[in-house]
């Protein structure tokens, strides 16, 4: 059922950019959950005339949420990951899922580069040194540790850790890979598991996806394994770490580093990490670019727009 405009209501739950939600609103009379103070009595006022929702990978949409819903068809999420959607509810109610895969590769493989690079070179606090004068003052920064011709693993060979390897054989790297299945096109060693990738690791990348089957994946066995020279990057979602693990470990030597795009209770992380010299943060940004950010909305229109125009949706989220 549509609303009196005609048009099918979008019940949109987290910021979209003014264009995204100008072009939404050709189709769709769009209604802003982000901005309403009482989000709960929003809801019930708009619900009825909601037959689909425009999420964030990191928002999801839980099954309560969607339990106030009851004309949802669609939920279509800007981002890959799902893990924050309750999948099992939707397919109980035959609501439809879609995400934004491929468009974001190729630009969370680069964060996840940088924040190697970064982490691995202290680019960070080369930067301070210069800006501080500390590098007229007192002279050169301390020396940092090489990359290219280092071994890499890589949790998780999906998409984007195919294009982290990618970007690893420029570098003159021996790459290795974990994950739950031998993958058959690639010819890289492979662990079942990740503690006996780590162990053969001097960096590891997280690119697997989130959600409970990788809950807690990387813990202190991982990084015990990896070893106080292992400089860890996490370009996934901060469920797959085990992060008072990970704290303990950049605190007390047992890790060099990290860099880090995604946390536990973003965006309110755990402060401990501010205080901490060998991390790299970045706030979840790894597909931020204006390129990728606008395919992925288009994506996100497009699979909206085919749902109610019965075309096949582009990107279905199995
Ligand atoms: C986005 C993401 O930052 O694709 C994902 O799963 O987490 C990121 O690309 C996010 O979805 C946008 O909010």
């Amino acid at each position: 059922m549509n609303d009196a405009t005609g048009k099918p209501g979008l019940l949109v739950l987290g910021p979209y950019a003014e264009e995204e939600l100008a072009a939404l609103a050709q189709h769709f009379t769009v209604h802003r959950l982000w901005e309403a103070a009482d989000r709960d009595a929003f809801i019930r006022g708009v619900a009825p005339g909601i037959r689909a929702v425009g999420t964030r990978g990191e928002i999801g949409a839980s099954a309560a949420l969607m339990a106030m819903l009851p004309a949802l068809e669609i939920v279509a999420c800007f981002g890959v990951g799902t893990d924050a959607i309750d999948l099992a509810h939707a397919r109980s109610r035959g609501i439809r899922v879609t995400n934004t895969p491929d468009v974001l590769t190729e630009d969370v493989a680069d964060l996840g580069w940088g924040l190697l690079l970064a982490a691995a070179r202290r680019i960070p606090a080369g930067d301070a040194h210069v800006r501080s004068g500390a590098w007229a003052a007192r002279g050169p920064m301390a020396l940092t540790t090489r990359v290219w011709g280092k071994r890499l693993g890589i949790v998780g060979l999906g998409r984007i850790g195919r294009a982290v390897a990618r970007r690893a054989q420029g570098f003159g790297m021996a790459v290795a890979y974990s994950g739950r299945t031998r993958q058959a096109d690639v010819d890289l060693p492979w662990h079942a598991d990740p503690v006996p990738l780590a162990r053969e690791s001097d960096m590891l990348m997280i690119c697997t996806a989130g959600g409970a089957g990788t809950q807690g994946l990387v813990g202190a066995a991982v990084l015990e394994a990896l070893g106080p020279g292992g400089i860890l990057v996490n370009i996934a979602r901060g469920s797959v770490v085990d992060e008072a693990a990970l704290l303990h470990a950049l605190r007390t030597g047992g890790l060099a580093a990290a860099g880090l795009d995604v946390f536990l209770n973003e965006p309110r992380i755990d402060e401990a990490f501010f205080t901490l010299e060998n991390v790299v943060l970045q706030p979840h940004h790894a597909s931020g670019t204006v390129e990728t950010r606008a395919a992925m909305g288009a994506l996100v229109r497009e699979n909206l727009v085919a749902h109610v125009t019965g075309a096949p949706l582009p990107t279905p989220v199995a």
